[in-house]
């Protein structure tokens, strides 16, 4: 148990732009025995081929992304399970800190990954949020778990498209099981560049929302809620980047609007769907 094998679990989706660095970063991590999956959901650019510099274990399954990485995770012979998005840069100590947050006794594991301000002035406002976020478990979602306990939670809920990841954190809690951080990152490349196009996905996310709501009824509330006291906790942060703050005061604003017209809709689907 002493090097336990790692097995890194990839969903991609024409993910030709930032697969090859994503892949370069695993086979670069400090610790060594790693398998690599990748799923590929029918690219039709270079997706698959790329891989397949990298690993033999490259599949196709769609599909949406969880039932990708729970088709991973039924190929991987790994103890440990590690999903890593194909628009990722993982610094070099993540696997190797996993590891020895497992030896401290935690069974799933939270890798921070922060926005890549080189990608445009949205990512710029999305890193002043999301690394409020780092080492806080209410918005948080592990990533690197014990294989049968993903598999006894029951892994990614296929039909839960925006907000999976909460919905898998969820669970986990709920199992009792011990949930640790560490302090190497992973690097998200795919950052918004066209503002509107980003909030049309929180417009999608909307709709789906009700999907995990109904399964995360409690959690929700904190989670996705407006005003979060993360925030309030923040204030430093706050002060110390008033125009960065503002600004993102203003993009939160939008995002929930966006966000909400969506939920709406869904609901009134939902709603539809049940009486009609
Ligand atoms: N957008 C998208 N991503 C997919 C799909 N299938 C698998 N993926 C993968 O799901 C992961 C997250 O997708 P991404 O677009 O980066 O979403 P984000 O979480 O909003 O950044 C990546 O590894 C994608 O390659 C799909 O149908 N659409
Ligand atoms: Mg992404």
């Amino acid at each position: 148990m002493d090097n336990p094998l790692v097995s890194v679990i990839i969903p991609t989706k024409n993910s030709l732009k930032t697969i090859e660095e994503c892949l370069i970063s695993i086979k670069e991590q400090s610790y060594k025995n790693i398998e690599i999956i990748v799923v590929d959901n029918n690219s039709t650019d270079n997706t698959k081929e790329i891989a397949r510099k990298f690993t033999d274990k490259v599949f196709n399954h769609g599909p949406e992304r969880s039932a990708q990485v729970n088709y991973g995770v039924e190929q991987s012979i790994g103890i440990f399970v590690y999903k890593v998005d194909s628009d990722f840069i993982l610094e070099a100590k993540v696997v190797e800190q996993c590891i020895e947050q497992v030896k401290n006794g935690f069974t799933a594991i939270v890798v921070h990954n922060t926005p890549d301000v080189r990608v445009s002035w949205i990512a710029r406002i999305r890193k002043f949020e999301v690394d409020m976020y780092k080492y806080n478990i209410t918005h948080s979602s592990a990533r690197f778990v014990k294989k049968d306990v993903y598999k006894k939670i029951g892994g990614f809920n296929k039909k839960i498209t925006a907000g999976e990841d909460y919905d898998f954190q969820n669970k986990l809690n709920r199992a009792g099981v011990r949930t640790g951080f560490i302090d190497a990152e992973a690097l998200h490349l795919g950052e918004p560049t066209k503002f509107w196009l980003h909030m049309l996905k929180y417009f999608q996310y909307g709709k789906d929302f009700i999907n995990y709501q109904q399964e995360n009824k409690e959690e929700s509330k904190k989670q996705i809620g407006f005003g979060r006291h993360i925030y309030l906790k923040n204030w430093k942060k706050f002060l110390k980047h008033p125009i960065l703050g503002a600004e993102f005061i203003i993009y939160n604003f939008v995002k929930f609007g966006f966000g909400g017209v969506g939920y709406l809709i869904g609901k009134f689907k939902n709603y539809e769907n049940r009486f009609f």
